[in-house]
């Protein structure tokens, strides 16, 4: 008799045309955006895989080291029985070096790319066949309810990779109320943070010598021409990663190198010699700031992990349970 792997799907991505009139909208704008969670489409998903093993891309590994290392903390931390939601899952990887350790009642995978999501948890169910799997394709920035029967009590979030500092503050505490809010009395939030440090660290971490951090922001051009139909020249346009101090936060954006006409699903947009499209922000803390920032969304700081350097940290906090 083979193993039924314990896996069940929900599927709330957006519609379609969605895409185009987000993304036209953000090109309409005086200055021209679009919003990073464009990056991970398939090659986008893959070239990103790329960053994280880059020398100059200290975040990846530093948090899995801090994983390996205060895996036992971080399972006393949580309990037993946790419903485990992962925001943003991509490949997975992360949370396996913690599921032996915390062993949850289920866990909760959520992420936008469907087949990106699809693969990585049926090879997960392969090698966690006592674990139950509720993956959910979703905007997980977007609106978004739990599927009926997730509504245990120790419930979880896990969400790594400092992809909060994607989020300006206020869009962080927003999306921190409404995880506070799922979650719920005595509920937990285990979350990876990128700290503020030396300007060139973080500068070469988004402009790395292989190129692969321009390649990642370049595909963007790239998605709009395979799925719009529209004809950017890529090379007519210029990786920018930097440290923008008033903010705390890199900043991405793609240069145009000249005066040029991008037509885009039926429509121009007209691009300035030297003007930019803001594809990605990514905010840094301090451990005080993140703290700051966990307290107005209603999360009691527990416990702070970072590694030697102070290159990253890894906080766990908490909804105070009701009394
Ligand atoms: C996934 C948002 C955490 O901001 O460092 C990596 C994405 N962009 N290199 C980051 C990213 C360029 C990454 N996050």
């Amino acid at each position: 008799m083979t193993n039924l792997p314990l896996i069940h799907f929900h599927d709330f991505h957006p519609p379609l045309g969605d895409f185009r009139s987000t993304i036209l909208a953000g090109l309409r704008s005086e200055q021209k955006q679009i919003a990073p969670k464009y990056f991970y489409d398939p090659q986008g998903s893959m070239l990103f895989d790329r960053i994280c093993e880059l020398p100059e891309y200290y975040l990846t590994r530093t948090e899995i080291a801090l994983l390996n290392q205060y895996g036992d903390q971080i399972a006393d931390s949580i309990g037993p029985d946790a419903v485990l939601f992962e925001l943003g899952s991509g490949n997975s990887n992360k949370i396996r070096l913690l599921l032996d350790a915390i062993r949850p009642k289920c866990y909760v995978p959520m992420d936008i790319s469907k087949n990106h999501l699809f693969q990585s948890v049926n090879l997960l169910a392969k090698d966690y066949p006592w674990l139950e799997v509720h993956a959910i394709c979703v905007d997980y920035a977007g609106s978004w309810n739990l599927p009926p029967g997730l509504k245990g009590r120790n419930r979880i979030a896990f969400f790594p990779g400092s992809s909060i500092g994607n989020l300006t503050p206020e869009e962080a505490v927003g999306l921190l109320r409404r995880i506070a809010q799922f979650v719920s009395h005595g509920g937990g939030l285990l979350i990876g943070v990128d700290l503020i440090k030396d300007i060139g660290v973080l500068e070469a971490a988004y402009n790395d010598q292989q190129k692969v951090t321009a390649a990642f922001n370049k595909n963007l051009l790239l998605r709009l021409n395979r799925e719009l139909g529209a004809n950017f020249q890529v090379d007519r346009f210029q990786h920018r990663a930097f440290y923008n101090q008033g903010f705390d936060r890199i900043e991405m954006h793609l240069e145009s190198e000249e005066e040029q006409v991008v037509r885009i699903a039926n429509e121009l947009i007209h691009f300035n010699a030297g003007e930019t499209i803001h594809t990605e922000n990514s905010h840094k803390y301090s451990i005080a700031g993140f703290h700051r920032l966990a307290l107005r969304a209603g999360f009691h700081p527990v416990k702070v992990w970072t590694d030697p350097e102070d290159l990253f940290s890894i906080h766990y906090l908490q909804v105070q349970d009701e009394r």
